[in-house]
This record gives C-alpha cells, structure tokens and sequence, in this order.
C-alpha cells in the first residue's frame, strides 16, 4: 500500500475502493481537493463531467447498469444542490447513488459567517430525497457514517446516501484504514403463513393476473414458472420490463397506462403484486388502477404493504425467495389466458388504438430495437418517444430499459447512459431524449466527446414541448411556452467533435444506430419527428 499519508480523504476514496466502487463522477472545488489526493493514491477513476446533477444522473446510469452502488463527488454548497435533483430521481427508482460532499470548516458551521459555499444545513438539503445522510465532525464519524451510507445504498429497497465532510477534516491524518462495511443483507424470506394463504388465494383464482415491478427485477427465473402454472397473464412497470422475456405469450409488457390493460386488470379476480408500488407513474393514464378481484403483495418495503392499496395478503419478502415459496405445490391448470388468448393479441389491440402520430413513433421505436443487440440499454428521458418506448420497446431481458419513471426529470438520458457506457464499455449502449429536454444536460456530450465513448444520442425532435403542447390543447389551454427555438443540432454536435447525422424513416435511424455503435465516440442523430415515417 502507497506509503503517502493518510487523510481522512484518502481514507474514504480508499474506504470506497475496498467496497466495490472504482469510478466516480464528479467535479472538484477547493474545497474537495483533499477527496482528489486519495482518488490518485487509491487509483480510483475519476470522470469529470459538466454540471454536478449529471455526476449524480451518470452515478445513477452507472448503478442502473451493474445493480451496484456508485459515486459522485461535489464540493460544498452550489454543488450538493445542483446534484439535487439527480438525487431525487435516484431516490424515486431505488437506484444506489452515493453523494459524498465537503462542506466548511468546522468552525464554521450553523455560524452564518457568509464562508464560501456556505447553506444554513447542508445535510437538511438532501435527507428527504436518501436512505442514509449524515455531516461528519471527526474521523470516526466519517467511518461510522460509511457504513450507514452502505447500508442504505445496499438495503433490500436500495436508496441513495449521502456524506458531507468539513474540509479542514478531509485533510486531517487518521488512523483509520479501509474494511468492508457493510456487505447485502441476507434476502427477507416470506414468512410461512402468509406464503400459505398467498398461495390458497392464487389456487382458488379463475382469472389471476401477476403486476411486477422493479423490484421483481432478478426474480424472472421463478416468476415465470408460477405465472405458467397459474396460466395467469403478466403485466410489468416500466422498471420491471424484461422481467420475464415480453415475447412470452402470457406477458401483456409495461402496458399499465393502456385502457385495454387496465380493462384486464379490473377483470381479474385475484392480483399478485410484485416488487411495484402501483404508483402513479406505474400507471399513468390514472392515478389508482381499477382492481375489482383479490389483491396479493409481495415486497421489501413494509411501507408499501400499507398503502392506500389495502391488500388481502401481504408478504414482507424478498421477491424471489416469496415467488419461490408461492411455487411450491402450486397445480399447473389450464384458465384464463388458454381462454382468452395469448398476450400477442392483446399487446396488438393495444397498438391497433394509437393514434397516426404514435404510430410513426412506433416505427422508430421498432427501428430502435432492430439497430441494438438483445442486451443493449436504452436509457431514455422524458419525451414522447420514450412514453411510448416503455411499452413498445421488445424487452427480451430485464435491465436493457430504463426510463427516469417516478421523478421523472428532464435531462436524465444523455449522463445516466455516459455513466452505462464506463460501466460495461462493452454493452451497447444508447440515449434517446426529446428536442427540449435533451438541452437540460447537453453539455454532457462534451463528456462523451473528451470520453470517446460509443453512444448513439437520439434526439426526437418534434419541435415542440411536445407533450406538454398535446396536454395543454386537450385540457383547453391555449399552447403556451411549448414551442422553443432549437439549436441546429447537427452543428451543435460537430463543434463539441461528436458525428451527427439526420433520419427521417426507420431504415434511415436503424443505419444511423448501427454505424453510431461501431464508431469510436458519440453520435447525435437527430430525427425529424413531424416527417418521420416507416421505410
Ligand atoms: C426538470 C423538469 N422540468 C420540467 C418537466 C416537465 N416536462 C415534462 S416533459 C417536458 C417537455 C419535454 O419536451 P421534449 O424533450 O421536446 O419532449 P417531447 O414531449 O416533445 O417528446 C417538460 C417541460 C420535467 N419533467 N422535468
Ligand atoms: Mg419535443
């Protein structure tokens, strides 16, 4: 081990290495100088991004992508409340994202002397949005509140954490050395009781139909098997896709905001649901699906077995131990989906009701899939295109989707997919963001550029805040501040260094993605929405 001092900086780069991390998103200050002194000694990757909500957003792309905890650093003040927002998001989707932090010196604190980068409670700012925040005073602080942070980052509902470090500390020695803080918890096995009356309600079901959500998201390999025996259908949220290969004649996709769907739910007479919150945005088109049958749950979070969905029977499990557990002395029988038909046709119901527009966004989306690999990863941001994507994008695997669901902030895709891309350099790997929202964290093509990653960068552009313009018209609300003038993005790209390129047909975007992906660096391929058509 290097025989250069040990400051508490070095300590916690070192304390990060010895638990799984070895990249960190961040930009340095004066004030977190001493983190950089222990990133060199550790040799742990430092990525310099442009904006500190996207070394959370990429911190977010790179946990999403692995399933592992990841890092950013910021310096005090300006730079934990510009990561904010990212952590937020991280917060809402369970994505494990470590945010550590300097602050003033010690002497300094709750003074109000005006220091630089100053806030009245740093720590306030962001313990709503993590599972884990704390502000050290002294070495053993910083030790004990790692381990907190690990075990937040690392609970059986993952949550971002947070450490904030007074800079005068950071450069303090310690005694202290890097150990393995907090290893994952053992899975919550279902207790036997509830599995047994779980599994009487699900033999009694004539029509029973599985919901699974993120938190379901490693448990395919034995949901499979119970939704087979139940000859039940499958409906995933958006961080559930995959779950089960969509192809499967019993998976009716991440379809939940569609009418046909939620016509299927409220006819079941017995839900199961898995790892989801049945939020809000799980649904979208409602804010409460319509369930007339029994309803089951499976999940980690005890909170969300008490929820304003009052369940029959609830299970505080681990989803896969419960699914397993559910398994055992299950009957296959022949129901309701030999009876009703296989998830292909309901899925084509759903895409015979959409609209002209959606359709030629459909034919973008199927292009999409054509250009990737079955394990390449899309991570999209709020646009049109992805509303429709969390559906109609073929999910034959978990994890090759992800969508900033449940905060939903605009800017998410271009950092949490520059983050992927250092994660699994080789995974295809692509972002798609609308015309505006891609504008929230451009600057991050820089990133990319400086990088030389391989990332395609879809830009949908309608010219428009094209949702929020749609919204406004059907609520009878004349279109205000939803059209903004674009950047030629073309020219945009070409002056960071990036390639661009400009489709208007499928064929056109799927040869634009392949070629983006055997290329050395980003690609901005921008699609002219309002023109775009199948080809
Ligand atoms: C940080 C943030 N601010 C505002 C919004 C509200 N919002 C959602 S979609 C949207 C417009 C996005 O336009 P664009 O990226 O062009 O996508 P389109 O709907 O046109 O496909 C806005 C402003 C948001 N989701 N996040
Ligand atoms: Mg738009």
């Amino acid at each position: 081990m290097n025989a250069a001092p040990w400051t508490v900086g070095r300590y916690i780069v070192e304390t990060l290495a010895a638990n799984g991390i070895d990249t960190v998103f961040g930009i340095p200050g004066l004030h977190n100088i001493e983190l950089y002194r222990g990133l060199e000694l550790a040799r742990v990757r430092h990525v310099l991004v442009r904006h500190e909500q996207n070394a959370a957003f990429a911190a977010d792309g790179y946990a999403r992508a692995t399933g592992h905890p990841a890092a950013a650093f910021v310096i005090s003040g300006p730079g934990v409340s510009n990561a904010l927002t990212a952590l937020a998001q991280a917060w809402s989707d369970s994505v494990p994202v470590l945010l550590i932090a300097s602050a003033p010196v010690r002497a300094s604190l709750g003074r109000g002397w005006g220091v630089l980068h100053e806030l009245p409670d740093q720590r306030s700012l962001v313990a709503g949005v993590t599972g884990f925040s704390a502000s050290a005073r002294g070495d053993s602080d910083v030790r004990e509140y790692l381990r907190g942070a690990f075990a937040a980052l690392r609970a059986p509902r993952p949550r971002p954490a947070y450490l904030d470090v007074p800079l005068d500390l950071l450069g303090e020695p310690t005694a202290l050395r890097p150990e393995v803080l907090a290893r994952a918890p053992q899975p919550i096995a279902p207790p036997r009781a509830a599995s047994d009356a779980a599994r009487a309600v699900l033999s009694d079901a004539a029509r029973p139909l599985v919901i699974a959500g993120g938190g379901a998201r490693a448990a395919g390999a034995v949901l499979r098997p119970v939704v087979e025996a139940l000859d039940a259908y499958l409906v995933t949220t958006v961080a559930g896709k995959g779950i089960v290969a969509e192809s499967h004649p019993a998976c009716l996709g991440a379809s939940l905001p569609y009418p046909l769907t939620q016509e299927r739910v409220a006819a079941a007479d017995v839900v199961l649901a898995v790892g989801t919150e049945l939020s809000e945005t799980d649904i979208y088109t409602t804010t409460r699906l319509p369930m007339k049958g029994r309803l089951l749950r499976i999940d980690v979070d005890p909170g969300k077995l008490t929820d304003h969905y009052a369940a029959d029977v609830t299970l505080h499990a681990d989803a896969e131990l419960a699914l397993h557990a559910l398994a055992q002395g299950l009957r296959p029988r022949s129901g309701w989906r030999s009876a009703a038909g296989d998830a292909a046709a309901h899925r084509a119901g759903i895409e015979a009701q959409l609209d002209g527009n959606a359709r030629a966004a459909l034919a973008a989306v199927r292009a999409l899939r054509a250009s990737l690999p079955a394990d390449g990863v899309i991570f999209s941001d709020m646009t049109q295109i992805a509303y429709l994507g969390n559906f109609a994008f073929a999910a034959e695997r978990p994890g090759v989707w992800f969508h900033p669901s449940g905060y939903g902030a605009l800017g998410y895709a271009l950092p949490a997919a520059i983050g992927a891309c250092l994660a699994q350099p080789q995974r295809a790997i692509l972002a798609l963001a609308g015309d505006f929202g891609a504008q929230f964290t451009l600057q991050e093509l820089m990133t990319a550029v400086e990088l030389d990653v391989t990332l395609p960068i879809v830009v949908w552009n309608n010219g428009a805040l094209g949702q929020i313009r749609d919204d406004m018209c059907a609520a009878g609300i004349a279109p205000i501040g939803v059209v903004a003038r674009n950047p030629d993005f073309g020219a945009l790209a070409n002056a960071c260094g990036a390639v661009a390129a400009r489709v208007n047909n499928s064929d056109a975007l799927e040869t634009a993605v392949r070629a983006a992906l055997v290329r050395p660096g980003p690609t901005l391929i921008e699609v002219d929405a309002p023109r775009f058509r199948a080809a």
